[in-house]
């Protein structure tokens, strides 16, 4: 039996336009050619994989990244069809990877789902690899097709023979050196990706596994699908109460699913998913959410005297302190709006989470009125905190109008008054600061000396945090304002240096920093203008001449270099406090001569950092241990 007899499906695909124009343009189809658009192939492929999972085929898919950095995605579901697709005359396999827009889901009929940003086909992931090669089991047989840059290079053939009851498609590309700046797949993108597919589709199992140096492998599978996601997002703080709150339901062809639980932080922790793709702008679906469980709360909240009569509404965001939550819609026709294209649109994503959301979640609550208490007692507190806040807030506000905005005394300013020539170092205790004031340029270089532990905004609500000294010293040096009122265009320095003890508490101090950094004012993080100073760990000495080293491994270097005798004099810095003016000038503070970690943010692992914060300061030991293993990631190298 040949591959033409074989007809199940063939039709289904439609077909639109040739390849060529994604080699020309590849930014157009999968946003860019550096790392992400790099990963975006693999997304793409295992997104139709994932599609057969949808459908009810599938339930393992493998990823393998081999030493070469090609990538192998097999499933187990039917097998792309072999059969021959009349409309092109040739079979609908090939259709699929040589013709642009093709594919179930834009066929009319069978099956659809994926879509969003990166939907865009296998045909793109071809046309952009130097080699692709498809392998599909059906009806046992084997079959494979190979093509180069998009070109096919044999017809569709039978290379194989295998258990009748095994079907599946497999394949293994080679993203292309000529189009993609970057080739090197990285494992923890991968990873984090791959996870947060599984968690979106239950039951399937998702295996990643890594060829290259470092033998790797994971397997994701879970159960209970985004359910779990939400105790994942919670592994590392404290629930409210034992249940994950979970609604789904279907309305105007709209596929709703909610799952969320209260911690006991002050921060909400919420993704939005559109066909499995994450949402950071938010969009109708969030509306709806958030609409539904304003409304669900309060009405509830009356109706059982959690609220008097006399006192206000509780807001939106008061019921969403610590509050983590997934919601996961699938829509047929997506629509993305804004300026990153994605926002979700489409209205009636609104109305359909609102309306699952409010009846299952009203009866969840009758049900579990202990549950209901607590996360409305929560509530209550934030509402008053928020009020406090706001209190606290408007009498800065109008002292400053009146006073004008006056700088914290501790702060030595620099003169040059353009943001973009100056630094603030942001410099933990007073005597450090007293050696950075001694040390900086002042033309450029303005210190900020703060005194003692940083307050930890992760435990903190909004009321004690405006209160802080730390906190408003640094706010009105930088000048934005803060929330509403955040205006990165007046920020006053262009790179916000932290500047603490090479040791676990200086580590400890600057993880602080970066999370009132992160929770305030992510702006600055986003836009590159938070730094991290690199004080040296070691000096040595020896016949009058000066080294310093900043690791271990440089330290042993320069001894090697230079001989290990007993002339050598190595110290180890403890401190900031231990450098003299010219030492701290010439190792840390010298633009000429420093080393400066930028710390970075990368939007799509969100997620992650967020984790990574309320690992750092939340109250769960074991996590924190691991993370301080495997930190390094959000901070990146960057020579000045
Ligand atoms: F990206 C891709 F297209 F190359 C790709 C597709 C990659 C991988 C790893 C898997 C798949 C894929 C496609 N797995 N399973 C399918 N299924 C179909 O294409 C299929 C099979 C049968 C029928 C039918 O109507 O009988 C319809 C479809 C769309």
């Amino acid at each position: 039996m040949g591959a033409e007899n074989i007809e199940y499906g063939a039709d289904q695909i439609q077909i639109l336009e040739g390849l060529e124009a994604v080699r020309k343009r590849p930014g157009m189809y999968i946003g860019s050619t550096s790392s992400r658009g790099l990963h975006h192939l693999v997304y793409e492929i295992v997104d139709n994989a994932v599609d057969e999972a949808l459908a009810g085929y599938c339930d393992e898919i493998t990823v393998t990244v081999h030493e070469d950095n090609s990538v192998t995605v097999t499933d187990n579901g039917r097998g792309i069809p072999v059969g021959i697709n009349h409309k092109a005359g040739i079979p609908a396999v090939e259709v699929v990877f040589t013709i642009l827009h093709a594919g179930g889901k834009f066929g009319g009929g069978g099956y659809k789902v994926s879509g969003g940003l990166h939907g865009v086909g296998a045909s793109v992931v071809n046309a952009l690899s130097e080699w692709l090669e498809v392998t599909i089991y059906h009806e046992g047989k084997v079959y494979r097709q190979r093509y180069e840059r998009g070109n096919t290079i044999y017809k569709l053939k039978v290379v194989g023979e295998c258990e009748p009851d095994k079907t599946g498609t497999s394949i293994i590309f080679k993203p292309d050196a000529e189009v993609f700046e970057e080739t090197v797949y990285d494992y923890d993108i991968l990873k984090q990706r791959l996870r947060e597919m599984a968690f979106l589709t239950k039951g399937l199992r998702i295996i990643l596994k890594d060829e290259r140096e470092e033998k790797k492998e994971k397997v994701f599978h879970y159960d209970g699908g985004i359910k779990e996601f939400v105790s994942y997002l919670n592994r590392s703080k404290t629930e409210l109460y034992p249940e994950v709150i979970y609604c789904c339901g279907e309305k105007d062809g709209v596929l709703v699913e909610v799952a969320m639980q209260h911690n006991d932080s002050y921060t909400e922790n919420s993704y939005g998913f559109v066909n499995n793709i994450n949402t950071p702008e938010g969009g109708t679906h969030i509306v709806g959410f958030r609409n539904a469980l304003t409304k669900t709360f309060n009405d509830y909240a009356r109706k059982n005297k959690l609220l008097k009569d006399n006192e206000a509404n509780l807001s939106g965001d008061d019921i969403r302190e610590g509050l983590a939550a997934i919601i996961s819609v699938k829509i047929e026709e997506p629509q993305f709006e804004g300026q990153t294209k994605q926002k979700l649109g489409n209205s009636e994503a609104r109305g359909a989470v609102d309306n699952i959301v409010s009846n299952q979640l009203e009866i969840f609550l009758e049900q579990n009125p202990s549950v209901a208490k607590v996360i409305i007692e929560k509530s209550v507190l934030a509402q008053r905190a928020r009020d406090a806040a706001r209190k606290a807030r408007d009498l800065t506000r109008r002292k400053s109008a009146l006073e004008g905005m006056s700088l914290p005394g501790k702060l030595a300013d620099c003169s040059d008054k353009d943001p973009k020539n100056c630094e603030i170092y942001i410099v933990e205790g007073d005597s450090a600061g007293g050696s950075a004031k001694t040390a900086r340029n002042r033309v450029t270089q303005a210190i900020l000396p703060l005194r003692g532990k940083i307050l930890n905004v992760e435990k903190a609500r909004l009321d004690k945090i405006y209160a802080n000294k730390e906190i408003k010293a640094m706010i009105t040096a930088f000048g934005t304002g803060i929330h509403e009122d955040f205006d990165i265009s007046k920020l006053r320095y262009h790179k916000i240096i932290i500047m603490t003890d090479a040791d676990v508490d200086g580590a400890h101090i600057a993880t602080l920093l970066l999370t009132f950094l992160y929770r305030f004012m992510p702006e600055l993080i986003k836009q590159g203008y938070v730094y991290l100073a690199q004080p040296p760990l070691y000096k040595i000495e020896k016949n009058k001449k000066v080294w310093y080293a900043y690791s271990d491994e440089e330290l042993n270097q320069i001894l090697t270099e230079i001989g290990r005798d007993n002339n050598n004099k190595i110290q180890r810095y403890k401190g900031l406090g231990e450098m003299d003016a010219d030492q701290l000038w010439e190792t840390t503070m010298d633009p000429e001569q420093r080393i400066l970690l930028r710390v970075t943010m990368d939007e799509e692992a969100t997620s992650e950092i967020d984790l990574i914060f309320t690992t750092l300061m939340g109250d769960k030991v074991e996590p924190r241990r691991e993370f301080i293993e495997e930190n390094a990631r959000y901070v990146k190298n960057l020579d000045i």
